[in-house]
Order: C-alpha cells, then structure tokens, then sequence
C-alpha cells in the first residue's frame, strides 16, 4: 500500500501514536523534560518517522496530524502534573511548513487553553530551515510565540542554515546539538570540537545547551566536562509510550 494511503487509514482509525524520549541532566540524570515523537504502528512494528514524515509534508497531512501531535502531547503532560509528578516541559517538534502555517498562533493558545497547560511547560522545536525565506513573517510568528511564554528551541543544530544571524536576531532558548556531531565525539578530534564550539557559542548567547543522540559513557563523560546542560540519548533512555515513560518519573520521586 502507498505511504499516503497507510496515513489516511491511520489518521482515520485514530492509530497514531506519540511515545516521549526524557531530557535529562547532563550532571546528575535528572530528567527535566521529554520531547514528543510521533509512531505510526504497521504491520506489528513501526514505519519511521524518517520516511513518513517527508511524505506528510508533501501531502499537507502534517498539518492535521503536527496539531494532533501538539494537543496529544499538551494533554498527556497535564495529565502527569494533575498526577502529582513535579511539571516537566514537553517539546513538540515543528517542521518548516507548520512554523510557516497562518493560523499556527491560534492553534497553540486554543491547544493550551483546552488542555489547560501552562504556557511554560510547552517548548517549540524548529530546524534551521524554517528560518529561511519569509524573514519578516519568521520575525513575527516567533515573537508572537515566545510572548505567549513558550519555550523555543533549533533542533538539528549545526546541519542546516549557513547563516548564524538568526541566532542574535530571535530569542532561542535553545540549541540541540545535532547527533552526527555527537556520535564524533571520542573518535574525530575535528567533530568533538563542534560540539564544543556549539556548546560555547550558545552559552556565550545565553541559551540551553541539548546533546542529542547520546549513546556513550565517553560522550556524556565529554558533554559534562564542557558544560553542556542537558542530554537526550539510549544512554539513558529511548523514546518509550506514556506508560513506560511514567515509570521512569514514578523512580525518580
Ligand atoms: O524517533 P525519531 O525516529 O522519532 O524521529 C525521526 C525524525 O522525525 C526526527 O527528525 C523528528 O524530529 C521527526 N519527528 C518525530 N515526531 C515528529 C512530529 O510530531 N512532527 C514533526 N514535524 N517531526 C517529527
Ligand atoms: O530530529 P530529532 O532530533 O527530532 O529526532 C530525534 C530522533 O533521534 C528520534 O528519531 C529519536 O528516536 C532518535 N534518537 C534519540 N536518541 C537517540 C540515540 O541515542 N541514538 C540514536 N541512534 N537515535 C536516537
Ligand atoms: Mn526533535
Ligand atoms: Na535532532
């Protein structure tokens, strides 16, 4: 069956999923977030996001399905506040074209009022890209979204624009170091003094400093001894459905 189609009949039987991957402490492994990531379940496994998500930007479904994503995503972490866990932030992934949507401003305050979560436990994740063309547009989205209270951070860092200007013209909370420059760490002298660059550049630019993809002791053990505040990675956890991602907060009460 075509791609297209398997998302139609998934949106339609409602079988989507989003599992949560936690931040955590580069320090100590406390987590202090998850990041939101979207599952389409087939055949009794999973069809990357890598191959479908491409195909939900070309078709416009992702706009439908980028908002069920935010909503789901809004609800499940009031849900773990009205539990009692101490209120972490969710980030929700953003592709170029859903930054880009008119009524993108709308969606958000309707998403956080029907859930009733807090602005601040909301985080906005972009790549590069979605800085390019439309400067002025770009502009205004972003202050409209950060003078709501949420949270806004570039994921992918380091693989995208060319330009740095962005960084000093937007209020980026921020920057997720990109995997590839992580998996260096430890084996390429060159790679891991990109992350260190990216590391002091945004510390120098007052931003939060995320490692992505983090699978090593030596890479947490580099990350740490840089400063870089929090990380993402196997090494402490996969992406995991709602209910294993509790247990993880149910172990760290
Ligand atoms: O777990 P991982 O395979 O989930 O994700 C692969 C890619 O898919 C990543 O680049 C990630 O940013 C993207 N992705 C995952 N979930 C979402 C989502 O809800 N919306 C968008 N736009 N991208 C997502
Ligand atoms: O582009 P984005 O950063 O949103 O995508 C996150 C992707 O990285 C997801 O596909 C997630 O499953 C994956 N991921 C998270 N941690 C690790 C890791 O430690 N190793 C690998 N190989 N992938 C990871
Ligand atoms: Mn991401
Ligand atoms: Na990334």
């Amino acid at each position: 069956m075509e791609l297209e189609n398997i998302i139609h009949q998934t949106i339609e039987k409602e079988g989507f999923q989003v599992y949560y991957q936690p931040r955590v402490t580069s320090s100590s492994g406390q987590i202090v977030g998850m990041e939101a990531l979207l599952r389409l379940p087939y055949n009794g496994g999973f069809i990357s996001p890598a191959e479908f998500i491409p195909v939900a930007e070309e078709t416009g479904l992702i706009l439908s399905l980028g908002a069920w994503v935010l909503r789901t995503a809004c609800r499940q972490n009031k849900q773990w506040q009205l539990a009692g866990y101490p209120p972490l932030r969710v980030s929700v992934n953003l592709s170029p074209n859903q930054f880009n949507q008119k009524d993108l401003l709308l969606q958000i305050k309707e998403t956080l009022a029907e859930t009733e979560l807090a602005a601040c436990w909301l985080e906005l994740e972009i790549t590069e890209g979605a800085f390019m063309n439309k400067a002025v547009a770009t502009q205004k989205t972003f202050a409209d979204i950060k003078s709501l209270g949420i949270h806004i951070s570039i994921d992918d860092f380091g693989t995208g624009y060319s330009s740095l200007s962005y960084l000093k013209r937007f209020d980026i909370d921020c920057l997720k170091i990109d995997k590839s420059f992580v998996d260096e760490i430890g084996q390429d002298s060159k790679d891991s003094s990109i992350a260190h660059a990216i590391i002091s550049m945004g510390k120098s630019l007052h931003m939060l400093l995320v490692a992505e993809g983090v699978e090593k002791q030596e890479q947490l053990e580099f990350l740490q001894k840089h400063k870089c505040d929090q990380i993402q990675g196997y090494i402490f956890s996969r992406p995991l459905p709602p209910a294993e991602f509790e247990k993880l907060l149910q172990k760290q009460v």
